[in-house]
């Protein structure tokens, strides 16, 4: 039978007393997954320090991306309006009718349990785990539990683990008085946190020019993971194209590590900014939005990551569609991005094995491969080809095969 443990609250943010319970809870009641299911609209809370879902989710999927056992549920925050814990544990039921639930609480929940949609109902088709404590609070809350077993039959089962006097409100007063809470989230969290600048830390991220391996932490914070090893991906690749074609390494693997950078925001975020930064958006990029992160991305790489080198700039700006003419630089990454090792789409008309080849032989070859394959593949989905794509392709399709 499978048991599964459910991490319910508003996780605005997650921080590490969430894990360790959620950990020691999977440890002592031997579950075989934790889900960790952030609530949509809590009726008891307040709005206004609430950031946005697609922020909480992100920085829990960061936070747990290290742990086999969690996963992220989004089954409360899917639903409109107010979400009640019966209701999500119905569905869970009706879905996985042989699975056994625990839900797992910090102690105070259990005092508000009774005021929970449906007590009874809650009650009854979970195992409770709440986190225990060895005080005078601690006896206070067994006698609480003691008194829900008689009163519901409830089944409430303590998590031993440390008391650790972390919690979400007090991480955001910290943050509203720009104070670090490093060590009470983890450091991807903290990194998350402060890059977009939630709940009014709104510090500069960088003062002066990142190291590569900050830009590298920083890229792992705000990218989604299979975004981030990507980018890793492109930068490699980067350098060792830039490594046979003497350009230089190090430009070359930071040009790869930041081209996707504005691809933490979602395509409707990257219009509004857009807007916001002054960039001007043609029409067919306001249609296709895939072809906005170049533009985005070159004004992030400038501004948040304080990068001055030109030519890295206009890697990263022409990486999505090239442009006819382009420095060995711009071809580097343009075709980074489409051989890197993690890429395994099936190419045409030219083999992945052979547009690779092409790349580390004659960086025009390459470029005619790769625009002969992207513009393929964009007929076969029936999706308009933007003008600098058609310039681009017009220019290297004279390119001679070797
Ligand atoms: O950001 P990546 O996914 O790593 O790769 P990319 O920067 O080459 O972006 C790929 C996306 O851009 C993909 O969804 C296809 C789209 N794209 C590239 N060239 C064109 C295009 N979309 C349209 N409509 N027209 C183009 O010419
Ligand atoms: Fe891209
Ligand atoms: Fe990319």
């Amino acid at each position: 039978m499978m048991k599964i443990g459910i991490m319910g609250g508003t996780f605005n943010p997650i921080h590490n007393a969430h894990l360790l319970m959620a950990e020691e809870a999977r440890k002592q009641y031997e579950l075989d997954e934790i889900w960790f299911m952030p609530s949509q609209n809590p009726p008891h809370k307040k709005k206004e320090d609430l950031v946005s879902k697609e922020h909480r989710k992100r920085m829990i999927c960061h936070a747990i991306s290290g742990n086999p056992h969690f996963s992220f549920s989004d089954l409360e925050l899917q639903r409109q309006g107010t979400t009640y814990t019966s209701d999500t544990l119905e569905k869970i039921e009706k879905e996985m009718p042989k699975a056994k639930i625990y839900f797992i609480l910090g102690g105070d929940s259990l005092y508000e349990i009774e005021s929970w949609h449906k007590p009874e109902y809650v009650m009854k088709h979970c195992h409770i785990l709440v986190a225990g404590r060895e005080d005078a609070a601690g006896e206070h809350l067994k006698k609480k539990a003691d008194e829900l077993k008689k009163k519901y039959q409830a089944r409430i089962s303590f998590i031993q683990m440390p008391l650790l006097d972390i919690s979400s409100s007090n991480i955001r007063t910290q943050l509203q008085k720009k104070e670090l809470v490093s060590y009470q989230v983890p450091d991807v969290v903290m990194r998350y946190i402060h890059f977009h600048g939630l709940y009014g830390y709104d510090k500069a991220v960088f003062a002066k020019q990142p190291s590569q391996q900050e830009i590298m932490n920083y890229l792992q914070a705000t990218l989604r993971p299979k975004r981030f090893r990507h980018t890793l991906g492109v930068a490699f690749t980067a350098a060792n194209l830039a490594e046979v074609h003497d350009v230089d390494k190090e430009t070359a693997y930071l040009a790869g590590l930041l081209h996707d950078c504005a691809k933490f925001y979602e395509k409707e975020e990257q219009i509004l900014l857009c807007e916001q930064f002054g960039i001007p958006l043609t029409e067919i990029e306001r249609k296709n939005p895939a072809l906005i992160h170049g533009k985005l991305g070159k004004y992030m790489a400038k501004n948040r990551y304080l990068v001055k080198n030109e030519e890295i700039l206009s890697a990263i700006r022409y990486h999505t569609t090239g442009h006819p003419a382009m420095t060995e630089l711009e071809k580097i990454i343009y075709l980074a991005d489409y051989i890197e090792p993690g890429r395994k789409m099936d190419c045409k008309p030219h083999s992945l094995k052979k547009v690779r080849q092409a790349c580390f032989a004659n960086l025009d070859l390459g470029m005619r491969y790769t625009l002969e394959n992207c513009i393929s593949y964009l007929k076969q989905q029936n999706q308009p080809i933007d003008s600098v794509t058609l310039e681009t392709y017009e220019f290297y399709k004279k390119g001679e095969a070797l």
